[in-house]
């Protein structure tokens, strides 16, 4: 996981250490060594403005800096200087509550609409909050609002049998704003804490799929627009985030599939450039494969040797 990445940070730390070791390092020095570096960055699959973001706050942290005003070596104190700028720009993903936490103070039941496009992992998703709610005693209801796609209902229900939640569906080509607000008002007759529902995964630039989504979100009125992004899929997970966003608002995103990641690029791309709150990410195919997002983990991801 994110071994490309990690590879270009270390090769960084490097070439900065040799230049403090010995004289405090200027801006021109920088800038050479950040040339190369961003490159390979480029080559690796970060986004350019990502890595323009990425010279901006290294430059801050690292122009200036000359060993001997510390007692650590030289390559401890670039590795420092490094984490605490990489830390600002991944804080800015933060989340300040998860689902647990929403659904807990939230009004009951607590509506979550699930967004995004085809197999970004929403469905797989859907099957791990319901786990890690029902972990904590939450009622939950799945609800399959992608009426479109064959397999699609069967899938999420398999889940739910697996899991013990209740399932509502409807038929295939069923309005899936009619099948949602099922899903809430047999919420509402029994109880339950949280509902969660999957919508159909078309390419976004499907036009009937603004209509329909809207109309669902206008029918059920969600607590909460989650979108669901593939730290794989890099640039067009922005795109898709901006057009989520335009259709009907995005609240916060869960990244998926952040373990498929090997260069780490991508999912580097995806965290720093989406401009959204990170709820949770994704990092296998099983329930309990579903984290808070943490800049700090992630970053020991980006860091460690
Ligand atoms: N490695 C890995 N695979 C994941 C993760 N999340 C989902 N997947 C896999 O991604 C594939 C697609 O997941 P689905 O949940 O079916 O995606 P979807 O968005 O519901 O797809 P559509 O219903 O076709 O739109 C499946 O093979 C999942 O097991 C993850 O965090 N890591
Ligand atoms: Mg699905």
């Amino acid at each position: 996981m994110f071994r490309r990445v990690r590879n270009v940070l270390a090769e960084l730390t490097k070439k900065v250490s040799e230049v403090v070791s010995y004289r405090e390092l200027t801006e021109e020095d920088f800038e050479r060594v950040f040339s190369e570096i961003g490159v390979k960055l480029i080559e690796g699959d970060v986004a350019y403005d990502v890595v323009e973001e990425l010279r901006e706050v290294l430059k801050k942290e690292l122009v200036g800096i000359k060993v001997s005003r510390f007692r650590a070596s030289a390559s401890k104190e670039v590795v420092a200087r490094i984490k605490e700028g990489l830390l600002e720009l991944l804080e800015r993903g933060l989340c300040s509550k998860d689902l647990v936490r929403l659904v807990s103070e939230g009004p009951k039941p607590y509506v979550v609409v699930f967004l995004g496009v085809n197999g970004v992992g929403k469905t797989t998703t859907i099957a791990k909050v319901a786990y890690s709610l029902k972990g904590r005693g939450f009622k939950v209801v799945m609800v399959a609002a992608d009426t479109f796609r064959a397999g699609a209902q069967e899938q999420l229900r398999l889940h739910a049998e697996r899991l013990g939640v209740p399932f509502i569906m409807g038929k295939y080509g069923a309005d899936p704003a009619a099948v949602a607000k099922d899903g809430v008002i047999y919420a509402e007759k029994h109880g339950i804490d949280a509902v969660l529902i999957d919508t159909a995964g078309r390419m976004h630039t499907d036009s009937n799929l603004v209509d329909e989504l809207r109309k669902v979100v206008r029918v059920v009125k969600p607590n909460l627009k989650v979108l669901v992004l593939d730290a794989l899929t890099g640039n067009d997970a922005v795109q898709q985030s901006v057009w989520f966003d335009r259709a009907v608002g995005v609240d916060v995103v869960i990244l998926t599939k952040l373990d498929a990641d090997a260069g780490g690029g991508s999912a580097l791309s995806v965290i720093l450039a989406i401009g959204k709150p990170i709820m949770y990410v994704g990092v296998g195919q099983r329930y309990s494969d579903l984290l808070i997002y943490r800049p700090n983990e992630i970053l020991n991801k980006l860091l460690s040797q």
